[in-house]
């Protein structure tokens, strides 16, 4: 609800080479951000494959009591910082709201390469996420994609961004950090900072939450695994300090219990250790999610009070890549299909608008022409095969021999050329042999049409 969010997969003494002067953060014009239709929505795509399960719970490193604030040397901890910005790439967000069950919520925002936050920007008690590009941000209010409801333009490309709650209304805001100082705007919209607060030393790891549960975000630092939470308002020492995990840790920050106040949790590879207060003691929950590779999110993303899990991943190679489509011999079950069988990685059936399935005649089988066809017809049924990105321009090259597809030859000399066209399914396009002028001519003078344009069912 407040300020549960990670950083993920970022080592944070390595990530800004030297904090910028420690000047107040004004909006930087001299950033190139983009404009905000040039981010775009693409539909949802591919299923998530992750799941939950619960694990026996066990230990967490004991926590105990460490020295004062400043009394432990920096360590350069791998770490995941939580109210900070969250790391990896991509645009393809999967989120749940239940620590035990798959995850129901699927969208794309941004872009690939955005910097990504996650708050609730408009109080309404639900996180949603927010990209940045150089010095602006794009919030979203709702969990759907689609694009941004609002754009902020604050601090400076260069800076640590952190998100939290800082004057405690219900609105997630944001705060730069240079050195050890926090640049803190509680106001919506863009402008200028409009509160300071020291904390902690600048090569810190920096978490913020809500860690007495009062409704205001506070920060606390992070030096191997010992962490100094600050509750009370304003620049000062620490208020409570503990042990927690081990140095490499990433550490995610969430209300994991609904209680109100956020503690931490430790994740290893897909297993995560959450435990629901700041004192020593094991986890009370150990769940395994996603996949190691993932960044994760933590958020309130339904409002119940509770946070939860979620991440970010990449787009699948084969939502980039273009398939093959096959309509005839190279289909399953069809006498071809050995052909690009052993390196398809992934197989779809679908149709293909604006051709006909044509079939001559030949000893072993029917020989199939897909032939342009504009009239308003369901097009043919075709196979798309994926193959491995390192094998690609090998199968593509393979099927091409096979076809007998060569741009260097006069069209009269091969039975087809290989097309860019698009499918059934939306967005997706696909590399289709489609009969040369002269086969179309032989397939209308001796050959047949198959109506549903499916030659697996072609009797
Ligand atoms: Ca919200
Ligand atoms: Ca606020
Ligand atoms: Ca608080
Ligand atoms: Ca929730």
């Amino acid at each position: 609800m407040r300020s549960e969010r990670s950083r993920v997969g970022r080592s944070f003494l390595g990530r800004r080479t030297s904090p910028p002067p420690t000047g107040p953060p004004r909006p930087d014009s001299s950033s190139e951000p983009r404009t905000s239709n040039e981010k775009p929505s693409r539909a949802r795509r591919g299923p998530i494959h992750q799941g939950f399960a619960r694990l026996r719970t066990q230990g967490i490193a004991a926590l105990a009591c460490a020295g004062l604030l400043g009394a432990v040397g920096a360590q350069p901890a791998v770490g995941a910082a939580d109210g900070g910005e969250i790391g990896g790439s991509g645009d393809d967000y999967y989120l749940s709201n239940s620590i035990t069950t798959v995850g129901e919520i699927e969208f794309t925002y941004g872009r690939t390469s955005d910097r990504l936050y996650v708050g609730d920007w408009d109080g309404n008690g639900t996180d949603t996420l927010a990209v940045q590009r150089g010095a602006t941000y794009y919030l979203s209010n709702t969990l759907t994609g689609g694009n941004e409801d609002q754009v902020i333009r604050f601090g400076s490309a260069s800076d640590v961004t952190y998100v939290g709650d800082w004057d405690g209304n219900g609105t997630d805001t944001f705060a730069v950090r240079r050195g050890s100082v926090f640049y803190i705007r509680n106001s919506p919209g863009s402008g200028r900072h409009e509160t300071t607060l020291a904390f902690g030393h600048a090569s810190d790891d920096v978490l913020v939450g809500d860690w007495d549960g009062n409704g205001r975000d506070d920060v606390a630092v992070r030096r191997g695994n010992a962490f100094y939470f600050r509750t009370s308002p304003g620049s000062g020492p620490a208020d409570r300090t503990a042990r927690y995990g081990r140095a490499g840790d990433e550490i995610l920050v969430g209300d994991w219990n609904g209680d109100g106040a956020d503690t931490l949790g430790v994740r290893r590879g897909r297993t995560y250790l959450l435990r629901n207060a700041i004192t020593s003691g094991d986890a009370d929950v150990v769940v395994n999610y996603g996949r190691a590779t993932d960044h994760v999110l933590v958020g309130d993303w339904d409002g119940d009070g509770e946070d939860t899990l979620g991440v970010r991943r990449p787009p699948e190679f084969w939502e980039t890549q273009i398939p093959i489509a096959s309509y005839g011999t190279l289909r399953t079950g069809m006498p071809a299909h050995h052909v690009v069988h052993a390196d398809a990685v992934r197989e779809r059936t679908m149709r293909m608008p604006g051709f006909d399935l044509w079939l001559t005649p030949r000893t072993e089988f029917d020989w199939p022409w897909a032939i342009p066809n504009t009239a308003d017809r369901n097009g043919i049924v075709v196979e798309a095969f994926w193959f491995a990105p390192s094998n690609y321009a090998r199968m593509v090259a393979k099927v091409d021999q096979w076809e007998g597809y060569d741009p260097a030859l006069p069209l009269s000399e091969m039975n087809y050329t290989r097309q860019l066209r698009p499918t059934s399914v939306a967005g997706q396009q696909a590399w289709v042999y489609v009969a040369t002028p002269w086969r179309v001519a032989y397939a209308h003078n001796i050959g047949w049409i198959v109506e549903s344009g499916d030659y697996v069912h072609r009797y």
